[in-house]
């Protein structure tokens, strides 16, 4: 338990890009310095759960959300999104960063 706070706070206290790569880390599972599609569908769908939307239909499809999300932003058009692509698109994007970067995120990281 102790623990667990010790890391909100740090999550907390740290600035915001540190939270925005603290936020690629939990995307990017392989840990090979991209999120492909596979990684971003699965932390999608594991975010609506934990959001208790179970609706994974029509614009609530991981599928759909994570190729919207890899198509706006992946500059270098790789289908994947670097560590760089991701910090500039949350940056630049506040309607990304609220969907990339929810509270809930943080919340799954402690799991
Ligand atoms: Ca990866």
């Amino acid at each position: 338990m102790f623990e667990k706070n010790t890391k909100i706070e740090l999550i907390l206290k740290s600035n915001f890009d540190n939270q925005l790569e603290i936020a690629f880390n939990i995307y990017d599972t392989s840990g090979d310095g991209q999120i492909d599609q596979k990684e971003l569908e699965d932390m999608i769908s594991a975010l609506s759960d934990l959001n208790d939307k179970t609706d994974h239909e029509g614009d609530h499809d991981p599928k759909k959300r994570a190729t919207e999300i890899i198509a706006k932003l992946d500059i270098t058009g790789d289908k994947k999104i670097s560590k760089q692509e991701f910090i500039d698109g949350c940056k630049n994007d506040a309607s990304m960063r609220a969907i990339l970067v929810p509270v809930a995120l943080l919340q799954l990281k402690r799991k």
